[in-house]
């Protein structure tokens, strides 16, 4: 048995796509239940639903052979043990500063001010600041950063950004991109040796079904 890792919403709805594509079927009523590990159509693969950072966890401990985990996943919680044969191309996103309409972010830099970032990414934003020789407050958030510059927690986020619509809808600009995101496909460096006869097929279904996307 094949077990795929992936966490549900945009990396599941953006993943079956391309599994259909390589010829394995996924039952929408399968897909919509609470079970945590799903057949597909295909006897020999089963995917198993995750938190989207404990991806690279299932997978460097072999409790999943496969997994699809965001670059930012990746990035933020590390990637030590894992072969990243694919990027998918999907759940594609900026990492992006980001602060209120009317603070004057460049000035506020250009002066040496010391400002507050609210983030879920403290590597990828501490990163970042320390290319541009800046020193800043880090504040670690779970989720909803958005927020914070609203209520004074901090000048700014670092965070996702896809269509914009949640930083406009929250009267935030853009400020500064720190990144460009995208999904890889993980493999556990184990199993690619003791099940190569299965996954290297699968692999190279994957990295066909990508290239021939439009
Ligand atoms: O939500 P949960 O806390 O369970 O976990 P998660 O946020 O890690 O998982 P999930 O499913 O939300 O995201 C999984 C992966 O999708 C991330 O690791 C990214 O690699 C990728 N991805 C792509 C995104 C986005 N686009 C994205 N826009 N993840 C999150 N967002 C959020 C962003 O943080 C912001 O709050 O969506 C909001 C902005 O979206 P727009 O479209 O309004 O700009
Ligand atoms: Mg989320």
């Amino acid at each position: 048995m094949i077990t795929l890792a992936l966490s549900k919403g945009r990396i599941l709805d953006e993943t079956a796509p391309l599994l259909e594509a390589i010829g394995i079927a996924l039952d929408p009523a399968v897909l919509d239940s609470r079970k945590l590990i799903l057949p597909t159509g295909d006897p020999d693969l089963q995917l198993i639903i995750v938190r989207a950072s404990d991806v690279p966890t299932y997978v460097r401990y072999g409790a999943a052979d496969l997994g699809v985990a965001g670059k930012d996943v990746l990035i933020e919680y590390g990637d030590e043990g894992l072969y990243q044969p694919i990027d998918l191309g999907i759940g594609r996103c900026r990492i992006c500063v980001a602060a209120r309409r009317g603070f004057d972010y460049q000035a506020a830099v250009g002066r040496g001010a010391r400002l507050r970032i609210a983030t879920k990414y403290l590597r990828m934003a501490s990163e970042h600041f320390a290319a541009k020789g800046m020193h800043v407050d880090l504040i670690k958030l779970y989720g909803s950063m958005e927020l914070a510059p609203l209520v004074g927690l901090a000048d700014a986020i670092v965070d996702l950004v896809s269509t914009g619509n949640t930083l406009r809808a929250n009267d935030l600009i853009e400020v500064e991109e720190v990144g460009v995101i995208s999904s890889r496909l993980i493999v556990n460096q184990a199993a690619l040796k003791t099940k190569a006869a299965r996954l290297q097929p699968l692999l190279e279904r994957f990295a066909a079904a990508v290239a021939a996307r439009p």
